[in-house]
């Protein structure tokens, strides 16, 4: 047994959030140690280089004695429930009476001297965290935007430390481990099944997703999703809707025969102004400018980014039209109901001319939900992956399936598949981590494959 010194704090991970963790304790001066539950943690020469001093242990945390650790902090990866954590999850720190087992958020509201807008869902984070970034830049606000979205928060403190506002997209895991987070104005976009292998059940992974609200001074929640809404009343709250709104909502209604984003009875702009396409991006878009009207953002700022946000790269991405045929990467399709929003997206001219390529984690999933569009819209499902078997199964015979090793040779079957007006659509409804390091690589491979294809096309 491995005793962690009295008075040692130790950070847990060695991804990139423990490596923003560790970043942050050296310049606070707090002394620490490291763990990782791997045998072999990614990079591990390279932090020893960059930490020499600092010790680190790998494997399980069962063979570390913890009885007189000062604080855990935890990677949002790491289970606060593993083996050798499950004890000491539900203590409390003597001196600050706060949780012994923390996250690296929890690390970030401590230091954290200005307003904080946090935004979860389980689809739509980005997008929305990114909106809203974007608009108050273009306001002339100095903004800090990061967390599960790119940059830890906790990097965002050192790179940008007098931004008046720090917007950040917390994922549940994060939410998890932060005992309260007094957001600015705190938004709750919509619940579908996700990371139920972690959380158990839906009501676990809500319990979760609730943590954005504790403390905050607004909220954003999404009107036709009850499970957004937190169970405590707020100072002050906004709800969007994609339909017509009622008094005080954010929606979508009709002016002469036009659709328009409304707030209440006024109309801010005519919802085929904003780039994003989809039902789903007005509600996103209308989530956006709930928060802007909350910060005093000016409407014409918010408008301007609406018109020009061509969206993020690998979500429902276009990479090419090769002989006829569309190629578009929606690899941050881990998920039901992003795939969902994704087809749904691509709208009814693709009726029987969808190629899907999906599979991979399913993370305890129920994939039914896809059988119907699917029945309607696909050509062909071709599927991959630790979970293409179950996904088959849910899909019950709507669609034709073809079950493939891995991506690549899915895109060659939808190569020799589909026919000119057809669409190929990576959006997998599932993690990518059985075959590839982030769902990123997977959409770079899915890029890279597809601009050799359009060149050998064209040349
Ligand atoms: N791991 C171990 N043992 C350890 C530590 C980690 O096995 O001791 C494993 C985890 O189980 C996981 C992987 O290593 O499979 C990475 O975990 P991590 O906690 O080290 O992750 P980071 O590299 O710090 O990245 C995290 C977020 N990843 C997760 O929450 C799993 C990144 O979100 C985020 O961008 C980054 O912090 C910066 O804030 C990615 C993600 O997939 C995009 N998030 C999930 C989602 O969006 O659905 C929640
Ligand atoms: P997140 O950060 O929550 O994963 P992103 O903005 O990256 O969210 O989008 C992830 C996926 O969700 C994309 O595939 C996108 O097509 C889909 N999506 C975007 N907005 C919505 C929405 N309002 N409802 C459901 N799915 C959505």
């Amino acid at each position: 047994m491995h005793k962690v010194p009295k008075g040692m704090t130790l950070v847990v991970g060695l991804g990139i959030s423990g490596r923003a963790i560790c970043r942050h304790l050296s310049r606070q001066g707090v002394p620490y140690m490291v763990a990782d539950t791997r045998a072999v943690p990614p990079d591990v020469d390279d932090f020893r280089a960059a930490h020499p001093g600092v010790e680190i242990h790998c494997g399980t945390l069962t063979s570390l004695d913890l009885s007189e650790v000062e604080e855990v902090v935890l990677s949002p990866g790491v289970d606060p429930r593993a083996l050798g954590l499950a004890e000491l999850a539900g203590r409390v720190r003597d001196a600050t009476g706060d949780p012994l087992v923390v996250g690296e958020i929890a690390l970030f509201v401590r230091a954290c001297g200005a307003p904080i807008v946090a935004i979860t869902g389980s689809n739509a984070k980005s997008t929305v965290t990114t909106l809203i970034g974007e608009m108050a830049r273009e306001a002339g606000r100095r903004v800090a935007v990061g967390g599960n979205l790119g940059t830890p928060a906790l990097d965002l403190l050192d790179d940008e430390p007098n931004a008046d506002c720090y917007v950040l997209e917390l994922s549940s895991f994060q939410l998890e481990t932060t005992p309260r987070l007094g957001a600015e104005s705190a938004v709750f976009l919509n619940l579908s099944e996700d990371h139920l292998d972690r959380h158990g059940d839906m009501a676990g992974y809500r319990a979760a997703k609730l943590g954005i609200f504790r403390g905050a001074r607004h909220g954003v929640v999404n009107a036709e999703d009850p499970m957004t809404w937190p169970e405590t009343r707020l100072p002050a709250q906004d709800r969007f809707t994609t339909r017509a709104p009622a008094a005080g909502e954010w929606g979508v209604g009709r002016r002469e025969g036009r659709d328009w984003l409304m707030h209440g009875d006024k109309p801010l702009m005519l919802a085929d102004e904003v780039r994003l396409p989809g039902r789903h991006n007005q509600a996103n878009a209308l989530a956006a400018l709930a928060v802007g009207r909350h910060l005093a953002l000016p409407l014409d700022a918010m408008r301007r980014v609406l018109r020009r946000f061509p969206g993020l790269p690998h979500r429902c991405e276009w990479i090419a039209d090769i002989g006829g045929v569309r190629w578009i990467n929606d690899t941050k399709g881990t998920n039901v109901a992003a795939t969902l929003a994704a087809i749904a997206g691509l709208g009814p001219t693709l009726e029987g001319r969808l190629v899907l390529l999906a599979g991979g984690m399913g993370k305890g999933a129920d994939f039914r939900p896809l059988a119907d569009p699917l029945a309607r819209y696909g050509r062909e499902a071709i599927l991959f992956g630790l979970d293409a078997g179950r996904l088959e199964k849910a899909l019950g015979g709507a669609v034709r399936v073809t079950q493939v090793d891995d991506l690549e040779a899915a895109m060659v079957r939808a190569q020799a598949i589909a026919e000119p007006g057809d669409c190929v659509l990576l959006s997998p409804a599932c993690a990518s981590l059985d075959q590839f390091a982030n769902y990123q690589e997977r959409g770079e491979v899915f890029r890279r494959w597809v601009g050799l294809c359009a060149t050998g096309v064209s040349s």
